[in-house]
């Protein structure tokens, strides 16, 4: 049996990660793929209790430390769990944030040390990688309004935009070094666009997999 593909998806806070996601989840089973859909921090009941630590906002003496730590716990959980035996089975994993978004977040947003979360990644992946990352690109401005008509700020959404910024600009930086398995994607246009960029980046995975 064939492994399957592992995509990830990732951008600031509404940039359309889950309502891109779902939108591959149909495109591929409607190619006959199985899928698997999961997000970080979550995936499992580990992960999804370190999720609502993660996001609560209450949680305001957070040290970045712990955050970093907390992020790779619900991630080993996740890959050992979910994510590997999901892909041995021959599924697609499709999952909302992966490592990319601990070093734009905990490495660009909170300044810690990018070394250490490589090692964290190595330890925690052991050679795992995602075959495409779609990242969503949209000024902070913009992403956090549609973000912010939903509900009211966890966490991460109660930041300053400054941070947001820096997550951007870390998002960004990752796509420059690894523009073979990130593909970016201006989130700003008509979500109908966004789609058919993300399309060609499928289609090209499938082709690749033929
Ligand atoms: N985090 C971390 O710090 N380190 C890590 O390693 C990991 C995570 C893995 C939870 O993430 C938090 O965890 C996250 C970082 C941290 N920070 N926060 N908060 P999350 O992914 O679960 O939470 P989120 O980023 O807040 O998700 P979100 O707000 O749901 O954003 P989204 O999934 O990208 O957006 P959406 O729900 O698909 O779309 C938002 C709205 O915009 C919705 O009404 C859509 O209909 C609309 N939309 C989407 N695309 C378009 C276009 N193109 N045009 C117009 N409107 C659109």
């Amino acid at each position: 049996m064939n492994r399957g593909k592992f995509i990830s998806f990732e951008g600031i806070e509404g940039a359309g990660k889950t309502t891109n996601l779902t939108y591959v989840a149909d495109y591929l089973a409607n190619h006959g793929i199985s899928v698997r859909q999961t997000r970080e921090p979550g995936g499992t009941r580990l992960g999804e209790a370190v999720r609502d630590i993660l996001l609560d906002a209450t949680q305001d003496q957070m040290v970045p430390e712990a955050e970093l730590l907390l992020v790779f716990a619900a991630r080993t959980q996740h890959i050992r769990q979910v994510i590997r035996p999901a892909l041995a089975a021959g599924h697609w994993v499709l999952c909302d944030r992966f490592t990319d978004a601990s070093y734009a977040y905990q490495g660009a947003g909170r300044d810690l040390d990018k070394t250490r979360i490589a090692w964290l990644a190595d330890w925690a992946q052991q050679g795992l990688i995602p075959d495409l990352t779609l990242l969503l690109d949209i000024p902070e401005e913009q992403g956090l309004a549609r973000a912010r008509q939903r509900s009211a700020p966890d966490r991460f959404e109660s930041e300053r935009l400054d941070f947001f910024a820096q997550v951007r600009a870390g998002y960004l930086q990752l796509a420059k070094h690894a523009p073979g398995r990130i593909t970016c994607i201006d989130a700003t246009q008509p979500l109908s666009q966004v789609q058919q960029h993300i399309q060609q980046a499928i289609q090209r995975l499938l082709s690749h997999d033929n």
